[in-house]
């Protein structure tokens, strides 16, 4: 095995430690106020729930255990000859553990998925049922919920498994559905969107990404070391969006990784969530159709007035918490500068980038003209000939998998209880207001 159960089992009793101490020694503090607008508004901004593995701060984005995004990319090792980039799997080894892996146990994950990755035939067989028109992401978590058989947790439950070791099983369903995840996303896009042949066998002698790059049938080095920064970099995102929390929640009720990962992907395929990036491509067409690859800059800037008249965002620009260019945005543009500068998307996201926060900007109503993660991923993507937008979510949730699934093993690792907040009426709570 990995690395990554022994130093959870040396880790888990520390923090339970911790957490028990917290609770009996401070649990009646208040961190937070909650407001009616809390009530109404999403519960934004409330510090209602606990996550290790990552935090977003509004001036240097996202840290994956205290490493901000970048360092992240620079400091995992480079297991794989003649790439450039570090490996989802030593990313996962972070999430989980907390430390960045040696190249060796980086290497150990990537060893072991491949190890586990033979996917139940049963399951292919619904996917190979499914008609069409499901969309990608429907069809994703279809295939994910349906290996729940598969589930190690649950067999250890039902023979009566302690508390303190559901983790255990939880991170086995964990390693298991991350080694799945190529196979299941590449069946999806060949079924779709090509004749359905394609291989559904696991290269020994590849990693994850280098495997899912292959099962695509976009055979391309530096494709595959796209995969690898990109399923890096959308991995993993605190715990209240709604992919990790959807997951949390259901997880909260014990059910098993493979139904909290599903229901996560239900969350990702909402148009407000994991769907923005397709919007940037859409908008991205128009422009190049309406004002061709080379528009000058006042081109540009009538082209966004033009959309923001329409009642339109510009989709790609703006976030709910950072206040800076996305390091994310950042991280795929030095990608591209490197490999493919001169392609006529990049050339013009890269243009837009100066453009569109000058405009923004002086809309004075915008709190952060700057672009997010989605306005870049795009054309990336098409530039190694990969069209098909409405698959895309789907990249963005075989990433997600490595925070989810993370975070879920410490939920149980913690004892984390089933979620029930209360809700009250809108009678009541105008019976509240008027009290006052
Ligand atoms: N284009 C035009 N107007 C924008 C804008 C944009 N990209 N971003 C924000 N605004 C406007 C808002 O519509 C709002 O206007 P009204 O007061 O008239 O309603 C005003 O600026 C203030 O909004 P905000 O506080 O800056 O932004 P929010 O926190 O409410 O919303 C977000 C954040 C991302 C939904 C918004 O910036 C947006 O719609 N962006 C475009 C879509 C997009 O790129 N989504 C991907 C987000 C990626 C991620 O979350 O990871």
């Amino acid at each position: 095995d990995t690395g990554i159960k022994a130093e959870l089992a040396k880790k888990i009793p520390e923090m339970r430690e911790w957490f028990l101490n917290t609770k009996n020694l401070h649990g009646n503090k208040t961190i937070a106020q909650v407001t009616i607008n809390s009530v109404i508004g999403g519960m934004r901004g409330l510090p209602l729930l606990i996550c290790d593995t990552s935090s977003l701060d509004k001036d240097t984005g996202i840290s994956y255990r205290g490493y901000p995004l970048k360092d992240v990319c620079e400091q995992l090792p480079r297991v794989v000859e003649g790439s450039k980039e570090g490996t989802p799997e030593g990313c996962f080894f972070l999430l989980t553990t907390g430390r960045l892996p040696t190249k060796e146990e980086a290497e150990e994950v990537t060893k072991e998925w491949i190890k586990r990755s033979k996917l139940p035939s049963y399951c292919q067989k619904l996917m190979d049922s499914m008609d069409t028109k499901i969309h990608p992401m429907a069809q994703f978590s279809a295939a994910i919920a349906c290996l729940d058989p598969e589930s190690k947790f649950v067999e250890a439950y039902n023979k009566g498994a302690k508390r303190q070791d559901y983790w255990k099983y939880i991170y086995e369903d964990a390693m298991n559905l991350c080694a799945y995840l190529p196979t299941v996303a590449s069946i999806i896009y060949q079924n779709v969107f090509k004749d359905g042949s394609g291989t559904r066998e696991t290269d020994k002698e590849q990693d994850w990404s280098g495997n899912y790059a292959r099962m695509l049938g976009i055979d391309h080095k530096d494709f595959s070391d796209l995969m690898r920064l990109y399923l890096v970099i959308h991995a993993d995102h605190e715990s209240g969006n709604v992919s990790a929390h959807a997951s949390h929640l259901v997880g909260s009720a014990l059910s098993n990784p493979y139904l909290c990962f599903s229901a996560s992907m239900c969350g990702l395929a909402g148009i407000l969530h994991g769907l923005a990036n397709q919007e940037v491509l859409v908008w991205l067409t128009k422009l190049r159709k309406d004002i061709g690859d080379e528009p000058t800059d006042d081109q540009l800037r009538k082209f966004i007035d033009d959309t923001l008249k329409s009642g339109r965002v510009i989709p790609g620009y703006g976030h709910a918490v950072l206040r800076v260019t996305d390091p994310r945005f950042t991280l795929q543009n030095e990608f591209a500068m490197k490999h493919c500068k001169d392609d006529p998307g990049v050339k013009l996201v890269t243009r837009l980038w100066k453009i569109v926060p000058e405009v923004l900007g002086k809309l004075g109503k915008v709190a952060n003209p700057y672009p997010n993660v989605d306005a870049h991923s795009g054309v990336l993507l098409q530039h190694y000939s990969f069209n098909e937008m409405q698959y895309y979510t789907v990249l963005f949730g075989v990433s997600r998998a490595l925070g989810v699934l993370s975070q879920l093993i410490w939920a149980r690792a913690l004892g984390a209880p089933i979620e029930r907040p209360k809700s009250i009426s809108s009678l009541e709570l105008c019976k509240t207001i008027h009290k006052e």
